[in-house]
């Protein structure tokens, strides 16, 4: 788990059969075991606070703190940064649902595969997704599947290929649907000011097809 100006990333490998996902601003586990997380940062000190599951873990830079966590009622539990990381700290939600075992394994079965292929029968969303290569999205965001993907060294940003599955955009700013979709990628700065993703450069019509393109990757 990595902390980032002002967003989560968790990344979650099975060592059974290597399969993985990359998820943003939700963790998800299994209800009734410990889970162990090693927390890390991307770039200032944050701080992991779930206040109903356990105590404050900072998280640093080129370090790993471990933490194990166990929830034994399924639900969603809230949780936040809790050290002070600049502009955006106060906008950096995080959610954990705790689920019975077989429904986590049907979660991170759909996470770790690729995006799904727009439906033949939508050209909307199919201009979304070259909408989405064209407006160069892709020189930070990956979404697994494309064609396109970020450069090695490029700037970090949210992994997408799930995107529509999550509650919230932007760790916990705005709830996640077509609209606040279309609002974030046209003008993130009007919503969460200092985040580091410029707005998009294309038209509203475009804007539009995107977001409706992320919508559906469930
Ligand atoms: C310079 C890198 C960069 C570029 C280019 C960029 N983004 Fe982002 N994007 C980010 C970062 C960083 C965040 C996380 C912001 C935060 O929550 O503080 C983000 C967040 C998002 C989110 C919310 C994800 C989530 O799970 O909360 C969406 C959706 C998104 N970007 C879509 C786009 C689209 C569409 C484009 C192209 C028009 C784009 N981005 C271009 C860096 C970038
Ligand atoms: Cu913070």
């Amino acid at each position: 788990m990595k902390a980032h100006m002002w967003w989560w990333e968790a990344r979650y490998y099975d060592a059974s059969t290597g399969r993985e996902a990359v998820v943003a601003n939700e963790l998800h586990i299994p209800t009734g075991v410990p889970v162990y997380l090693a927390l890390t940062s991307a770039d200032v000190i944050h701080t992991f606070w779930l206040p109903s599951l356990s105590g404050k873990v900072d998280m640093l830079p080129e370090r790993l703190h471990g933490l194990t966590l166990r929830a034994d009622r399924a639900g969603d539990y809230r949780g936040q940064c809790a050290e002070f990381c600049g502009a955006q700290h106060a906008n950096m939600a995080l959610r954990l649902t705790a689920q019975p075992p077989s429904d986590f394994a049907n979660w991170f079965a759909r996470q770790s595969r690729p995006a799904a292929a727009p439906p033949s029968a939508s050209a909307r969303i199919a201009q979304g997704q070259r909408s989405f290569v064209a407006a160069r999205c892709v020189s930070c965001h990956a979404v697994r599947g494309l064609h396109e993907q970020p450069a090695p060294d490029a700037p970090k940003a949210p992994d997408l290929t799930h995107v529509g599955s999550r509650s919230t955009i932007a760790a916990g700013a705005l709830p996640m649907n077509k609209g606040t979709l279309a609002a974030w990628i046209a003008d993130p700065q009007a919503i969460k000011p200092g985040a580091r993703m410029p707005g998009a450069t294309v038209s509203a019509e475009q804007v539009s097809a995107i977001a409706e393109w992320l919508e559906s990757l469930k």
